[in-house]
């Protein structure tokens, strides 16, 4: 039984040991030294080159190195019949709730701008922040945004999301579908974008949707860079509609040298770096999709191939 690793930012080494303390009798290869391609039973993945997952001819597990599969559905010749699972690890959704925490409040409580002040050597007081009138925004509810929605309605934000489903989370006010997206952009001074890459969220922050944001309105994007047009982010924030963006992903990565977001007064940029999977939390959940697809049952957290999370 042998999986094969394909990864570029992944250390194989750490997954190689943690899946053979777990699963002994489990070969491990390292894309490209993939050997016959017929003994390759799973894939664990991140960013595997289009093509590499059709070439392997007995798989029965796609397992995704991160909590996002996008980078696996953007391959035209996924084998369609092979089981999509992702995962849904607890460390990586504290470092995203660690992150988003960060930039919020640092926004909130206008760090940036006591660190200009500093500059100056003033002893200058800006207004204090309302916190119970901020209104947070977390686009996509699901197993990173409900717990980061949660955290915030006990800071005493007023807080609401948006998901495809109706949801019900104390202190949190849920708008759904197409049809709530306009009035859930409308009252969020801070955004926060938690959704799935798909075709429908694709470009979802565009001038369309900024131009609905209340003035002033700052965005912390660490979902995926192709939810923003970047020019549109970069016009709205120019003509001082929005006040500033906080990115960690990008529609290029790495962001190319020269682009306009490097030097941005009001961009803070981080290098997807919001949550990162840590082998040794994660090994687990992946050896145990090993061991059911193994006794012919359903790995865990299968991905919904129709709706592309
Ligand atoms: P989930 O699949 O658990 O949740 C997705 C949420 O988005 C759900 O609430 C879902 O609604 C909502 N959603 C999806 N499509 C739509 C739509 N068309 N309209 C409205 N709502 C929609 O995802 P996670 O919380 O686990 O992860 C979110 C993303 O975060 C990942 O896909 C990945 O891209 C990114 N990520 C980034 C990292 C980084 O380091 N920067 C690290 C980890 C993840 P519903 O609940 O109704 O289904
Ligand atoms: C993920 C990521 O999807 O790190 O897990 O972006």
């Amino acid at each position: 039984m042998t999986l094969l690793f394909i990864s570029n930012s992944d250390d194989p080494d750490r997954w190689r040991e943690g899946l053979g303390r777990a699963l002994p009798d489990l070969e491990v290869r390292v894309w490209p030294e993939i050997g016959r391609a017929e003994d390759i039973r799973y894939a664990l993945v991140w960013k595997a080159r289009p093509g590499i997952l059709a070439g392997l001819p007995n798989l029965e597990l796609i397992q995704s190195l991160g909590m996002g599969v996008d980078h696996i559905f953007v391959d035209p010749e996924l084998p369609a019949t092979v089981p999509v699972a992702r995962l849904i690890d607890q460390d990586l959704v504290r470092q995203m709730s660690e992150y988003v925490l960060a930039m919020a409040l640092r926004h909130h409580r206008r760090l940036d701008e006591y660190d200009r002040i500093q500059q100056t050597g003033d002893w200058r007081r800006l207004a204090m922040p309302d916190t119970g009138a901020t209104r947070i925004g977390i686009l996509g509810l699901g197993e990173i945004g409900a717990p980061i929605a949660r955290l915030f309605a006990e800071l005493g934000f007023a807080v609401a999301g948006w998901s495809r489903t109706q949801k019900s989370i104390p202190g949190v006010e849920s708008f759904r579908g197409a049809a709530g997206l306009s009035n859930f952009l409308a009252r969020t001074d801070i955004l926060v974008c938690l959704l799935p890459l798909t075709k429908v969220t694709k470009n979802i922050l565009d001038k369309t949707a900024f131009a609905r944001l209340p003035k002033g309105a700052y965005i912390i994007n660490l979902a995926r860079g192709q939810h923003v047009v970047e020019e549109d982010l970069l016009a709205a924030i120019e003509a001082g509609h929005l006040s500033g963006a906080a990115l960690d992903v990008f529609r290029t990565e790495p962001l190319p040298k020269d682009h306009p977001f490097w030097a941005h007064p009001k961009i803070r940029i981080t290098p997807h770096i919001a949550g990162i999977t840590n082998p040794a939390t994660a090994v687990a959940q992946v050896a145990e999709n090993i061991r059911r697809v193994r006794a012919g049952h359903q790995p865990l957290n299968l991905v919904d191939r129709t709706q592309g999370y």
